[in-house]
């Protein structure tokens, strides 16, 4: 069935400054297009090609056989969410019941957004950093370059690129800046609570 490139969901200079439109240029049309075009490239013709992405994703994790095709699958499904964590004018606190489960989990939101901060910070070379449901609770989580909690038996909520692409033209070697941006106001936390929601 192949798997589209969605557009961005807003302008390519909707995040500035925090997000220049030179890092989503070369990160959604160039990266992004780039692990969705190998992905249908590879996935065309085969068993998996009938199947929803992120079942190919679940299917194949762990097989090293697939590993190329696991990481332009999941890199393809990471990017889409990505996009959609953010918003122009994003970032604050979330509210309503996510707002009370994030208290609930965490302690506070304070205590999550240093722990997501950590995560981000302290994920050594590319990957990713998630805020996901695990059964009744909330975690936040880091992932190695492609890895994804889908995998896990997680559901993502949240999750922030913290590859050197979704950042060093904007930051340089300042990911903690890029962090802090994020969570002050980027994060889209209406599409966050849409997730909770339906966990
Ligand atoms: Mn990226």
């Amino acid at each position: 069935m192949g798997y589209e490139l969605p557009p961005l969901p807003y302008d390519y200079t909707a995040l500035e400054p925090s997000i220049s439109k030179n890092t989503l240029e070369f990160h959604h049309d160039k990266h992004h297009a780039a692990y969705v075009s190998k992905y249908n490239d590879a996935v065309k013709g085969t068993d998996l090609d009938s199947k929803p992405i992120e079942e190919v994703i679940k299917t194949i994790a762990g097989n090293p056989e697939k590993q190329g095709l696991f990481n332009n699958a999941a890199q393809a499904w990471n990017h889409s969410f990505y996009w959609q964590c953010m918003k122009p004018s994003g970032g604050g606190t979330p509210t309503g019941d996510l707002a009370k489960k994030i208290d609930a989990d965490f302690g506070s939101f304070e205590k999550f957004a240093a722990a997501f901060k950590a995560a981000g910070a302290t994920q050594f070379g590319s990957g990713w950093a998630w805020l996901v449901k695990e059964g009744d609770s909330l975690k936040v989580t880091k992932t190695l370059n492609a890895e994804n909690p889908l995998t896990r038996g997680q559901i993502p909520l949240l999750t922030m690129d913290v590859w050197e692409h979704a950042y060093y033209l904007d930051y340089q070697n300042k990911r903690p800046a890029y962090i802090d941006d994020f969570l002050s106001k980027l994060v889209n936390w209406d599409f966050v609570a849409k997730n909770f929601a339906n966990a």
